[in-house]
């Protein structure tokens, strides 16, 4: 491993979570540290990138549920070591409360949501997956400047609609933004239901959600 590229241990990172290595993961996560490398970018392009072409090797049926899950199993592992070093450092930029829509409970994505969102400074309430429509708004109700749903289901995406409604009818929008995301969702399905924001993976969700607390004055 001496001497390795940037891109090269990054592509080992995502080739270690897709042949579910959890020790393989943490040795190169240490590797990625020691050489003073980005966390975050080993977070996108190592351990994210390698969970969605897990999911995609899944989709193609070339893989099966059990090896999905012994693959998050190894993102988890490389997670723990890097997310330490990606703390946003003592003040916050503002709360986000992130959850995935209720009937879902497809939360891996989310979790790499959350901590680039916490990598970048940001104080996270994470209500969890399967998560009811009025707790949405109770977080809104308590501070968070930005609501983020996440939906991995076809069959659930529309639950987003309602939470926007929800937020709207309790008088808490435009003050609380709205950001959604999720492999099924589309930047013209986010503004059909009246979403701020949209984001297709973890990067671009940070930097939707700096512009959206830009937006918020309150
Ligand atoms: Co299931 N599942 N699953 N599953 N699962 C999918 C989603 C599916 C597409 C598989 C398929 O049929 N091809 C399909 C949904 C079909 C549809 O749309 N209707 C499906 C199904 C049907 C089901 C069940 C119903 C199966 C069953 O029981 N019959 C069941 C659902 C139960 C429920 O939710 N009520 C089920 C269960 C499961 C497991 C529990 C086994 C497991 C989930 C484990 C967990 O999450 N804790 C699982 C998994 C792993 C998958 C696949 C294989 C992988 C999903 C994943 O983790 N991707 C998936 C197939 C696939 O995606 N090809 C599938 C990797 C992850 C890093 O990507 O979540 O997209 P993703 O997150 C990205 C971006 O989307 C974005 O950033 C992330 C990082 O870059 N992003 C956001 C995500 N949230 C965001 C929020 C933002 C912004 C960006 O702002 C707030």
């Amino acid at each position: 491993m001496k001497g390795m590229s940037t891109k090269a241990l990054f592509d080992q990172l995502a080739e270690a979570v897709m042949t579910m290595k959890p020790e393989l993961v943490v040795e190169l996560a240490r590797k990625v540290l020691e050489q003073g490398l980005s966390p975050q970018d080993a977070m996108t392009q190592g351990l994210a990138a390698g969970m969605r072409r897990m999911g995609e090797k899944y989709a193609a049926k070339e893989c099966f549920v059990p090896e999905v899950l012994l693959a998050s199993k190894a993102m988890y592992a490389g997670f723990d070591i890097l997310k330490e070093h990606v703390a946003g450092g003592g003040h916050s930029r503002g709360k986000v409360a992130l959850g995935v829509v209720q009937g879902d409970i497809h939360d891996i994505g989310k979790n790499i949501v959350k901590v680039m969102v916490q990598a970048a400074g940001f104080e996270v309430v994470d209500l969890g997956r399967n998560v009811p429509l009025p707790e949405f708004v109770r977080a809104a109700e308590n501070g968070a400047a930005v609501v983020g749903i996440s939906s991995l289901m076809t069959t659930t995406m529309p639950r987003m609609g309602k939470v926007v409604e929800a937020l709207d009818k309790a008088g808490l929008r435009p003050g609380v933004k709205v950001i959604v995301g999720g492999a099924p969702v589309t930047e013209r399905f986010a503004q059909n239901i009246g979403a701020d924001g949209f984001a297709p993976d973890a990067h671009a969700a940070v930097l939707e959600i700096e512009r959206l607390v830009g937006q918020v004055s309150r």
